[in-house]
C-alpha cells in the first residue's frame, strides 16, 4: 500500500513525495533506503550499525548494494572500518551479473566470486543462491546472529537476475548487452517466485489450486492499492517545501536573509 503512495507521489506517502521511489525511506519500520550515488549507502549502512553498537543496543544494519557498488572506494572504506571497529553491519551483494549495460565480467576483476574481496579485511564471507528462499533464510540468519552475538560484519554475496533493464537507459537489453534467449532461460529455470512455489507443492505444503487463489488475493491486493493511491490527494506546494530546511521551516533571522545558504 505504502509503496503505491510512493510511486504515485501521493500526499499520503510516508515522505510526502519528497523522494523518488529508488530512495524511498520509511522511518518507522527501520527502512532507511536508497542512495542516487552508487554506493554511498555503504557508509550510511556502516553508521547506523555503528548507533546501535554505540547506544549498546543488540540489532545489526542489513545494508544491500548491487554488482555495481563494489568497485566504490566508499565500499572498501566501510569495509576496512565495519572490520576495524567490530561493526555489526551485514553487507549483501545482490548480484545480477550487469550493471546498467555493462556486465559484471567487464567491469569486475576477480577470481571465483565477489564476496571473496571481503577476506582482505578479514571479515567472514559467504555466497548464496537466489533462487533458492531456505538457502537465502538460512545464511543470512548466519550473518545477523555474527552482527548481534559478536557485534562483526559479513559480506553475503547473493546470485540473481533482473528481468527488464536498469532504467530506461539500458530497458529492452539496449546495445545487444545480453539475450532474450538468457532472459527466457533464467524465467523458465531459476525464477525465485517458481522455483519456492514448485517445492511447497512437492512438499504437500501447497497445491496448484491453492497457489492459483494466493496469486489472485494478491493481485487484487495490488490493484487495490494502486486505486488508492490513485485516489489519495496530491501533496500541496507546503507538503513539499517543508522539512527541507530546519530555518526555512522555522522562520529564522537567517532564513529570512538567505544567509544560512552561505558560510559568510
Ligand atoms: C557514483 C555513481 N556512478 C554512476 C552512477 C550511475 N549509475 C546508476 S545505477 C548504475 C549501475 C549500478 O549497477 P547495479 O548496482 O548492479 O544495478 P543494476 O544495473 O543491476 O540495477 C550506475 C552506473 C551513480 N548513480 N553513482
Ligand atoms: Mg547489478
Amino acid at each position: 500500500m505504502s509503496a503505491w503512495q510512493k510511486c504515485l507521489a501521493s500526499k499520503l506517502d510516508a515522505q510526502k513525495a519528497r523522494a523518488a521511489p529508488c530512495t524511498s525511506s520509511h522511518r518507522t519500520k527501520n527502512f532507511w533506503g536508497g542512495h542516487g550515488i552508487v554506493a554511498g549507502q555503504t557508509p550510511l549502512g556502516l553508521g547506523l550499525a555503528y548507533g546501535l553498537k554505540y547506544l549498546g543496543r543488540e540489532g545489526c544494519c542489513l545494508c544491500y548494494l548491487g554488482d555495481g557498488a563494489v568497485n566504490q572506494g566508499a565500499f572498501h572504506e566501510s569495509l576496512n572500518i565495519a572490520s576495524l571497529f567490530g561493526i555489526p553491519v551485514v553487507y549483501v551483494i545482490e548480484n545480477n551479473g550487469y550493471s546498467m549495460g555493462t556486465s559484471q565480467s567487464r567491469s569486475s576483476a576477480y577470481s571465483g566470486c565477489l564476496a571473496q574481496r571481503a577476506e582482505a579485511y578479514a571479515i567472514e564471507w559467504d555466497v548464496i543462491d537466489g533462487s533458492d528462499l531456505y538457502e537465502v533464510r538460512a545464511k543470512t540468519q548466519i550473518a545477523m546472529e555474527r552482527a548481534k552475538k559478536q557485534s562483526k560484519p559479513t559480506v553475503l554475496e547473493i546470485d540473481t537476475y533482473r528481468y527488464y533493464g536498469h532504467s530506461v537507459a539500458d530497458s529492452m537489453h539496449k546495445g545487444g548487452y545480453r539475450t532474450p534467449e538468457e532472459i527466457e532461460d533464467y524465467k523458465k529455470n531459476h525464477d525465485p517466485i517458481t522455483v519456492f512455489r514448485n517445492r511447497l507443492i512437492a512438499e504437500g505444503v501447497l497445491t496448484t489450486e491453492s497457489v492459483d487463489s494466493i496469486s489472485q488475493a494478491a493481485k487484487a491486493e495490488a490493484a487495490a492499492s494502486v486505486k488508492f493511491a490513485e485516489e489519495s490527494p496530491a501533496p500541496t506546494f507546503e507538503d513539499i517545501s517543508t522539512d527541507v530546511y530546519w530555518e526555512s521551516d522555522n522562520n529564522t533571522p537567517a532564513s529570512r536573509i538567505g544567509r544560512h545558504f552561505f558560510n559568510d
